[in-house]
């Protein structure tokens, strides 16, 4: 029952919480697992790797949690990787294996330009593998999200998007296309309120954009996250 809670989306955090605390002596171990089964995807994860965060220091005091988490940690394929990062980061940097030492989130905070349908911040210089909490701020009438994507692939986005905006399917799916251009997704934000989204940076250097695909929108609301060692 507890591990079907964990895994089922709709169920409010704090049921999941719950459902955690009940599994006994390693929730750490459950909720990397229980990330993987849903391969990082399902609508359960940010919650997920939000009460895995929440248990960083006990992660810290636990031997086999903390062996587990530094080895998700170091595997960029492992579904739980970025929550992982995220766990290690709220550890006190004495208390974490030498290798994750360095690990650290950077905040980055995104406004929007009210009425003008743009970002505030058209560009974001990184290094690979930082790990970004990008913070969107909708300060305007109307709702917008935040889609990282592939160098060169944001007019594929923006116009699979638009396409998205004459069905009912695509307002259910937030107007994010199914394509691999699509590198994470930071859904609608409604007028007034803030969304975050946790982002490792990739390896590969160059250009990749960010953009709003509330259809009509990618064409002005977008910026760049340049990647460079
Ligand atoms: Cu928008």
């Amino acid at each position: 029952m507890a591990k079907r809670m964990l895994m089922e989306n709709g169920i409010p955090a704090e049921l999941r919480m719950r459902a955690v605390k009940s599994l006994g002596p390693s929730p750490v171990v459950v909720l990397l697992d229980a990330i993987a089964q849903c391969g990082g995807t399902c609508g359960a994860t940010r919650d997920l790797a939000d009460v895995l965060v929440s248990l960083a220091a006990e992660a810290a005091k636990d031997p086999a949690a903390l062996e587990r988490l530094t080895k998700c940690a170091q595997t960029p394929e492992d579904p739980a990787y970025t929550a992982a990062l995220r766990t290690v980061a709220a550890i006190p940097t004495e208390q974490r294996p030498a290798v994750l030492k360095a690990v650290t989130v950077r905040q980055i905070v995104i406004g929007t330009i009210p009425g003008a349908m743009q970002y505030d911040t058209k560009e974001i210089k990184a290094k690979p593998g930082e790990i970004l909490e990008l913070t969107l701020k909708n300060t305007d009438t109307m709702q917008h999200n935040l889609l990282m994507v592939m160098p060169g692939k944001m007019s594929e986005v923006g116009v699979a998007a638009d396409k998205m905006g004459d069905t009912p399917e695509g307002k259910a799916c937030q107007f994010v296309p199914d394509i691999p251009s699509v590198l994470a997704v930071m859904g609608l934000i409604d007028p007034g309120k803030s969304g975050s989204l946790f982002y490792v940076v990739p390896q590969k250097p160059g250009t990749y954009q960010y953009v709003c695909t509330v259809p009509g929108h990618w064409r002005m609301m977008n910026g760049k996250l340049k990647v460079a060692p």
